[in-house]
């Protein structure tokens, strides 16, 4: 795997760290083709039931490498989309396992798109999420379209998307792009914390979660209802349920499996 991402598993998380930290992990071929490969690995990999999203130094991700656009000649950036961004986008949100995003600087547009690809959000107090695409004469893109208006709504999208300005992360956590702010210095251990608990969960009920909520707003509520006794049919025949309420009566703690 390329430098320009580090991949390191440690007990049953997978830790993804975007590593240009000076160009704030601005994302070029070769940093995309290193992402997708550890993003493809993590989601592969049984003993993985957690996954961490995050940047090496002051950013997460400052977007598409324009410094590479600027010497390239006339590109299609639609098609370096369908090539280096979807699958893995897909691949976040689909994965049968929760993905942390550890947003630890500022995250700018395709790099806003990529940590709200993850299922849980969390950010450092100082970082910072900016839809920069108008800002350079493009549209949102890699999901932000998608995302920002599910998460925030629809008026602040337009806003967002249209004004290009920077939020703060407490901003972001108030109107729901991010689940909790931590303090600079207790952002990784609480990531690693938290990313722990997930990795011992049952992580067959968190695939199924991820199925349900990634269908929902396509759904009408039959349909939803219905997907969502499919799901449970499913769940209640996996290990994890059954330890889940044995360890209930019995009063002691669930050891969960991922089965
Ligand atoms: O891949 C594709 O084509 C698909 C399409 C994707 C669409 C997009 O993602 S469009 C959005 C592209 N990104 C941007 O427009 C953001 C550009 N960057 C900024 O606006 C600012 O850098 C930030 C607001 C993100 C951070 O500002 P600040 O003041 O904290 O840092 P800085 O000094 O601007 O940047 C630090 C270094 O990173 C600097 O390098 P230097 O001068 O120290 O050598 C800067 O040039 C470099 N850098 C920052 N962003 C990028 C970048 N280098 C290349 N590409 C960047 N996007």
């Amino acid at each position: 795997m390329t430098e320009s991402v580090l991949y390191h598993v440690s007990e049953g998380v997978a830790t993804i760290t975007l590593n240009r930290p000076d160009v704030l992990n601005a994302l070029n071929a070769e940093l995309l083709a290193g992402l997708r490969e550890a993003i493809d690995k993590a989601a592969r990999d049984d003993a993985v039931r957690a996954v961490v999203l995050t940047g090496a130094g002051r950013g997460f991700s400052a977007g598409a490498d324009l410094a590479a656009r600027k010497d390239a000649g006339p590109v299609d950036a639609g098609q370096t989309l369908r090539e280096r961004y979807h699958h893995m986008i897909l691949t976040l949100r689909s994965m049968p396992k929760p993905v942390i995003s550890a947003v630890n600087g500022v995250a700018a547009g395709a790099g806003m798109s990529i940590a709200l690809a993850g299922d849980v959000v969390l950010a450092a107090r100082s970082a910072s999420f900016i839809q920069a695409f108008s800002k350079i004469g493009l549209v949102p893109d890699a999901g932000s379209t998608y995302f920002v208006p599910r998460l925030a709504g629809e008026m602040r999208a337009r806003a967002l998307a249209i004004l290009a300005e920077k939020l703060d992360a407490e901003e972001a956590q108030r109107i729901g792009l991010v689940w909790k702010v931590y303090d600079d210095a207790a952002l990784a251990d609480e990531t690693g914390k938290l990313a722990r608990h997930l990795a011992g969960m049952p992580t067959q009920a968190y695939a199924m979660i991820k199925e349900a909520l990634n269908a929902t707003f396509g759904n009408d509520l039959a349909e939803q209802l219905e997907l969502e006794a499919t799901l449970q049919s499913r769940a209640c025949k996996t290990e994890d349920f059954r330890e889940g309420v044995t360890a209930f009566v019995e009063k002691r703690k669930p050891q969960f499996k991922g089965r």
